[in-house]
């Protein structure tokens, strides 16, 4: 059995306070904006809020460039404002976890500023400068964002590391001054009384100090060099080291945001001596399944099999011996339903089907605003409506050489601002996030997806949501029992078994738009069974056989 805690029970809520509720119209979500909609939180039945940086920033990358660790965007309001929203979530039996980004900075946090200054610098240590090769680079290492990840600096005639947006250099965690300023601002959010960090790229803090050249792909102009600051060779140190400093003294939660890693990692990672490290981390595998793994923009044919690989590959992996997070999509992600359901004839079927996944697997469940009633990705025509740096870097360096159509169609397909959109509340004008100008158009099918509308109709994704987080609740076995695969060779349906001492449970899950039979395994005694939930009402079944309509889904309990 797992050791029973409560963010193994617990149902996350992501919440990116730009595009969730503007409560002043300026355009911006903010924290107030949120405090108005903790009752609409809580009613889901979610038990954790997430929340995407809110910290002071200029925003090159909507917050994940930091400027003052102890500041609040002003956009988004100040300490009380965030004190306030502390209270009042704690008040609604919630809890409230922040990011931690503390692989980079902004250029623009006083540590940077004062670092670039000269070669002597007191604070020159704190980032990672180099002299270049030759009038080139340092090294061969490509930004996660496009281009060299190393940016010249004309003042001191050195490059410094940027591994994202060149308004983000990566801190020198080898440098333990550093390390110790960030522990203390950690420990200064944890006595506020926050309940936990989402750890921004924690697996990216440690780079082999000799700075190799990565391979170049076919076509590439810039070489990987992932193998160098991914799970580097100090990383554990300096994650034990943040334990012992700050984590272990409190009782909170944290998961790792941690591209790259791997299952021995994340079981590693999970525990230093007999103390919870990283409770959990998302992974990435499953983010590959209809794109190249190295090249997001470059999509691939959905493999359910794969799903159902990596599925198995980590259930059974951390079965015991870690915790899993479950996340379909983020505010990183185009929107789930787009994705890997069927926006356009079956929107309401396939976006249950997910939350079905979701919500039974094996796991903490993250669940990212606006999916709970089933938002989808946006299509701007025009590059000028975008506004993710990502975005904007592929499309300004892929138009220089291939059509404008076909990389707009990459970036409707991919582009992070499809889950960046204002959360649509009702059908009224900008959907009621803002009464002024939105910092990003919505998403113009408001009038028919929102909240208002989803929570007037029974049948809708809204409330099969809330059903489905009860039944996960009420049905322990579906948070600690242990997952085996059915039917692994059907290539459109996804089925698998939850079992807890006595109790079993069989989820089927039609991913596609077919009208199929299956039949169950003769293993499966089926003859005692409930269907807990369902996204059909007419659901047929006879004796093994199973009858499923598009996207259908089904959890049974059986006896
Ligand atoms: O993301 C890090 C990351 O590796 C990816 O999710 C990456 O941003 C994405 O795949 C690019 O398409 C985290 C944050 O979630 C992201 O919003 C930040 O931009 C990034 O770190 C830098 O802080
Ligand atoms: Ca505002």
């Amino acid at each position: 059995m797992q050791d029973k805690k409560w963010w193994k029970e617990a149902v996350v809520y992501q919440i990116y306070p730009r595009s969730f509720n503007d409560s002043n119209n300026d355009g911006i979500g903010d924290i107030n904006g949120i405090i108005n909609k903790l009752e609409y939180i809580k009613d889901l039945g979610v038990d954790i809020i997430w929340l995407c940086p809110i910290y002071k920033s200029p925003n090159a990358d909507n917050g994940y460039d930091i400027s003052d660790y102890q500041k609040v965007l002003d956009e988004f309001g100040d300490l009380d404002d965030v004190e306030t929203l502390i209270k009042e979530v704690h008040n609604k039996n919630m809890k409230i976890i922040l990011d931690l980004v503390v692989n980079h900075t902004s250029d623009e946090h006083h540590w940077f500023i004062k670092s670039r200054e000269s070669r002597e610098s007191s604070l020159r240590d704190y980032y990672i400068w180099k002299d270049g090769k030759d009038n080139n680079p340092p090294n061969n290492w490509g930004s996660i964002f496009g281009g060299s990840a190393w940016k010249y600096d004309q003042k001191t005639k050195q490059y410094y590391l940027h591994l994202f947006d060149v308004k983000q250099p990566d801190l020198n965690w080898e440098n333990i001054e550093v390390r110790n300023k960030i522990y203390r601002r950690m420990r200064w959010w944890l006595d506020k009384g926050i309940d936990g960090f989402r750890m921004d790229v924690i697996n990216m803090l440690s780079k082999d100090q000799r700075f190799p050249d990565g391979n170049i792909q076919k076509d590439e102009k810039y070489g990987d060099g992932s193998p160098y600051f991914l799970n580097g060779p100090k990383l554990y140190d300096y994650l034990s080291e943040m334990g012992e400093e700050v984590l272990f003294d409190y009782d909170i939660m944290t998961v790792g945001e941690t591209p790259g890693f791997g299952i021995d990692n994340a079981k590693m990672f999970s525990k230093h001596e007999d103390k919870d490290l990283l409770n959990m981390v998302f992974h990435f595998e499953h983010m590959a399944v209809d794109r190249d793994n190295k090249n997001k923009w470059n999509d691939q044919q959905f493999n359910l099999k794969l799903l159902k690989d990596i599925y198995s590959k980590w259930n059974k992996g951390l079965y015991k011996k870690g915790w899993n997070a479950v996340y379909l999509g983020n505010h990183d992600q185009p929107r789930i339903v787009s994705r890997f359901g069927n926006e356009i004839n079956y929107r309401k079927e396939s976006a249950k089907m997910l939350a079905t996944l979701l919500l039974t697997m094996p796991g903490t469940p993250y669940l990212y605003q606006g999916d709970e009633i089933g938002m989808t990705n946006v299509k701007f025509e025009d590059i000028g409506k975008y506004r993710d740096v990502e975005t904007i870097n592929h499309y300004r360096r892929e138009t220089k050489n291939r059509s404008k159509n076909e990389v707009m169609s990459e970036i409707h397909r991919t582009s992070r601002d499809n889950a960046r959109t204002p959360m649509q509340w009702d059908d009224s004008v900008n959907a009621d996030f803002t009464k002024s100008t939105p910092w990003i158009n919505l998403n113009p099918n408001y009038k028919e997806i929102n909240v208002k509308k989803s929570l007037n109709d029974k049948d809708s994704i809204l409330n099969y949501y809330k059903k489905m987080i009860q039944t996960r609740k009420n049905n322990k076995a579906l948070i600690y029992g242990d997952y085996n695969t059915l039917l692994y060779e059907n290539n459109s349906v996804f089925a698998y078994k939850r079992t807890y001492k006595n109790l079993k449970y069989l989820i089927i899950l039609n991913f596609f738009s077919d009208y199929l039979e299956i039949s169950l395994p003769d293993n499966i005694d089926f003859n005692n069974f409930d269907l807990l939930i369902s996204n059909y009402n007419d659901n047929e079944h006879n004796n093994k056989e199973i009858y499923l309509k598009p996207y259908e889904s089904l959890v049974f309990k059986l006896s």
